[in-house]
Formats: C-alpha cells, sequence, structure tokens
C-alpha cells in the first residue's frame, strides 16, 4: 500500500475494491436482472457497465467470469449507431459467438463458456433478458488526480475530495 499524507482518505476510497485491473474496480453481480436495470444498478454505485477497450482487459474480465458459476453476463456493450461501449469508446476487440451478432437486440452479454467453447465471447440479446451483470468503476486515479490539482481547478468529479479537505 503506498503511503501518502492524507493516507486515511486514499484507504477510503479504494477499501471496496477487490477486484482491479490498471485502474479500474470490477465488481461481478450474480442477481440476474435487465440490461437496463443493471446498468443503473452499477452507476448507483459510482461505476457503469463494464467497457472492455483492449484485449487485456477482456481477458482479465474473462478470467474472472471463469471462476465463477453464471453463465451470462451483461456487459457495457450496446448497439447505437454501431455498436459501442458505455464509455464512449467504440468495439474494437473481435469477440462475437459464431453466428452472432444475430440482431436478437441492442444488449451484450459476454459467456462464461455455453455454447460450447464460446469463453468470454459475445451474443447480442433484447433487453428484459434477465442476466447476471459486471460493473466497472475508476479506482483511485481519478481520486489521485483531484489530490493533485484539487487547488488549481474544480473539476466536477471532484466535489467529494474538496469537502473533506475543507472540512479538516
Ligand atoms: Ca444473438
Amino acid at each position: 500500500m503506498v503511503k501518502f499524507a492524507n493516507s486515511s482518505l486514499f484507504v477510503m476510497l479504494s477499501g471496496d475494491c477487490k477486484l482491479s485491473f490498471d485502474s479500474s474496480c470490477y465488481s461481478f453481480n450474480t442477481e440476474q436482472s435487465t440490461w437496463p436495470n443493471n446498468r443503473k444498478k452499477c452507476m448507483e454505485k459510482g461505476g457503469d457497465l463494464v467497457s472492455l477497450e483492449t484485449e487485456e482487459e477482456w481477458a482479465f474480465v474473462n478470467e474472472q467470469i471463469q471462476k465463477l458459476n453464471t453463465e451470462e453476463w451483461h456487459i457495457g456493450l450496446q448497439k447505437e449507431e454501431g455498436w459501442q461501449w458505455v464509455s464512449g469508446k467504440p468495439l474494437t476487440i473481435t469477440k462475437w459467438q459464431g453466428g452472432q451478432p444475430s440482431g436478437d437486440g441492442p444488449f451484450v452479454v459476454m459467456a462464461k463458456e455455453y455454447p460450447p467453447n464460446t469463453f468470454g465471447l459475445f451474443n447480442d440479446l433484447p433487453d428484459y433478458v434477465p442476466r447476471g451483470y459486471i460493473c466497472e468503476k475508476p479506482k483511485v486515479g481519478n481520486w489521485l488526480h483531484c489530490l493533485s490539482i484539487y487547488s488549481l481547478t474544480t473539476p466536477k468529479e471532484c466535489t467529494a475530495v474538496q469537502k473533506i479537505e475543507r472540512s479538516k
């Protein structure tokens, strides 16, 4: 654990991050709901459905779901103009299952291994299909960013940090 002058703040903010990769925390939620509901639940926890912008991030998440007993997971990939991550980035990794996307709907699940040999591959589904879901939220990158610049600017995402600083 890296120590900072205000280490109590750092520990508090990173305390609920059990699974991290690069600058994000991930949570794997096995209770099943619709894609829009699941997205809402991620956002309420300060994140969003997972956006897999790189091959490495996809591999990390796939490794995690192979250890769990849920077959299909909602991820933050949806069809707007084209297939797009909720982070705003376009889909650049090639992970569709054979014959997918089949036009079933605008939302995407990532499979553990069904249909056979589809480890981590994607399928498009309509919104009403309940599935588990994977959330992603910033780890400490944004907070460290805030801590280093809060005295110069007032970015929206730094408000909580500034409040704590002021109350000291
Ligand atoms: Ca499909």
